[in-house]
């Protein structure tokens, strides 16, 4: 049994959080349905925009462009800052949103909000920090040095699973690197996109700044590929599949734009006779079924050392058979529902594929509450042991399925870590220095996130956030990913009252 609130109910719930958001739905209506995966019933209906639409978007965000890029980067964080405290004020409203549009269990929905004001404050410190170097010049009386610019109209094509935090990454850092930010949210997550974004602009408002600073586009994939045409648009940022990057990123390096793509991730752990049990189990259950497998730092794969490979297996299958499926906002569960229809049956057919290419499935896998929630598609997550890495481990699933293989040696699991398309996430469960050490090492795990005893998931916003190969190479949110939303200018500055040219040359006429 589920004990779902009434449609009319979630009904209820999403209109009034957008409403205490500022939002109010009515003036959005429209005739596509807003589908909660919770009943699979709609919450809403919207108006889509059109592709026409956008030459328009990207002109005034162009306009807000010439004022905001020369309002000095401290004053702009002022605006980041007041965004955040809206967001503190509205965490619940966003949290219930997120959960009421993509499934999210309340407390991961509630973290990716937090992720949101996480990336706020620090874009407030980062304000005064968008350092460039002084660099010795090989002439007397001259200086070099870098000034970062603002770099132009930031588009941000963001996906169903982070409906909001991956465009508050994007849009914290672009607003006080100078830049206003277009987006184009998931077409199956507007509402949290439009509360997210009524409260961006509340805080423009209140701040003075340009009203164009942040615009969004509601609607389907022809939103999206006209961001990529746009030569008004100066960066590309796009979460998604590898297939959207492959397309995107060539469009946007043809007409020489700049690309940022966070695409897909196929995340594994390398657990070895060191590690320690009990905390691998934890830590690899949060990431192979938290947000029903539906994170791009999901946990598809363990490489597990013939040693410890029954003992693991069975510890994950224990807690996978007590783990809580059902309705994301109820209280104690776990794993919510998957995105929809679609998400469920990509799940079977890599299942079915798993047993043909040699896998046991050892527990989950099957549908459940399909009687009281029939257009609702909540699965148990599922352990597969695999003999070997085949071509449907190798494959990114977007569903809870996790992958057990066998390994004999450190090099052996490094390279079945790195024998993947993809190249997001990775870690090594281990109790031994020098296994975690030959893990992080130039030729151990190839991937942009690499972590020790903890999952591949749940990544903190202070570090930059993506991967390699097929996820695309970008980096979002820390560390030094705010250059991405810059241009840099190399000067060089002559007090010499002399003009030595460099090189040695002469050139005296
Ligand atoms: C994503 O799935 O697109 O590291 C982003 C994590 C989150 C972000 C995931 N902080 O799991």
């Amino acid at each position: 049994m589920i004990a779902l609130p009434s449609a009319k109910d979630l009904r209820r719930q999403a209109r009034d959080a957008a409403s205490r958001c500022g939002v109010d739905l009515d003036s959005f209506a429209g005739d596509r349905a807003v589908n909660s995966p919770i009943n699979g019933q709609p919450l809403v209906s919207v108006r889509w925009q059109h592709a026409a639409d956008v030459d328009g978007v990207v002109t005034r965000a162009g306009e807000a462009f010439r004022a905001w890029r020369t309002v000095p980067a401290p004053v702009r964080g002022g605006l980041v800052r007041r965004f955040g405290e809206l967001l503190r004020e509205h965490k619940e409203d966003l949290g219930t949103l997120v959960s009421l549009e993509v499934g999210k269990i309340t407390s991961e929905a509630l973290g990716e909000v937090q992720e949101m004001i996480d990336i706020c404050e620090f874009a407030v410190g980062l304000s005064r920090q968008l350092y460039g170097k002084t660099i010795s010049s090989e002439r007397p009386g001259h200086r070099l040095m870098e000034t970062w610019h603002p770099l132009g109209v930031v588009g941000v094509i963001s996906a169903f699973n982070f409906p909001v935090a991956v465009w508050s990454w994007n849009t914290a850092l672009a607003v006080v690197c100078g830049d206003p930010v277009v987006w184009k949210p998931s077409e199956l997550a507007p509402l949290s996109a439009l509360a997210s974004a009524a409260l961006l602009d509340r805080a423009i408002a209140e701040t003075g700044a340009p009203a164009q600073l942040s615009q969004v586009l509601i609607g389907g994939a022809d939103l999206g590929q006209a961001l990529v045409d746009h030569s008004g648009v100066a960066l590309l940022s796009a979460t998604g599949s590898t297939r959207m990057g492959r397309s995107a990123g060539p469009r946007v390096a043809d007409r020489f734009g700049r690309s940022l793509l966070e695409l897909g991730g196929n995340n594994a752990a390398i657990v070895t006779p060191s590690a320690d049990l009990d905390l691998t189990t934890r830590g690899i259950v949060f990431s192979a079924a938290g947000t029903a497998g539906q994170r791009c730092t999901t946990m598809r794969r363990v490489i597990a050392h013939v040693d410890v490979i029954d003992e693991l297996t069975d510890r994950l299958a224990a807690v996978y058979r007590r783990l809580p499926v059902g309705s994301p906002i109820a209280d104690g569960t776990l794993v919510g529902p998957l995105i929809h229809d679609a998400a469920y049956k990509s799940m079977r057919n890599a299942l079915e594929a798993a047993q043909q290419q040699g896998g046991q499935l050892i527990v989950g896998g099957r549908r459940r509450f399909a009687d009281e929630a029939p257009d609702a598609y909540y699965a148990e997550p599922a352990i597969v042991r695999m003999p070997e890495q085949t071509d449907i481990v190798r494959q990114e699933t977007f569903a809870p399925i996790l992958y057990v293989l066998p390994y004999r040696t450190l090099d052996e699991a490094v390279a079945l870590n790195n024998d993947v398309p993809q190249g997001l996430s990775s870690s090594i469960f281990t109790s031994d220095q020098a296994e975690a050490e030959r893990f992080l090492a130039a030729d151990g795990s190839d991937c942009g996130i690499a972590n020790v005893n903890i999952g591949t998931s749940g990544a903190e916003i202070g570090g930059a956030f993506g991967g390699e190969k097929e996820t695309g190479g970008g980096r979002e949110s820390g560390s030094d990913a705010w250059r991405s939303y810059m241009r840099r200018a190399t000067n060089t500055i002559n007090f010499s009252g002399e003009l030595p040219l460099a090189q040695g040359v002469e050139f005296t006429v």
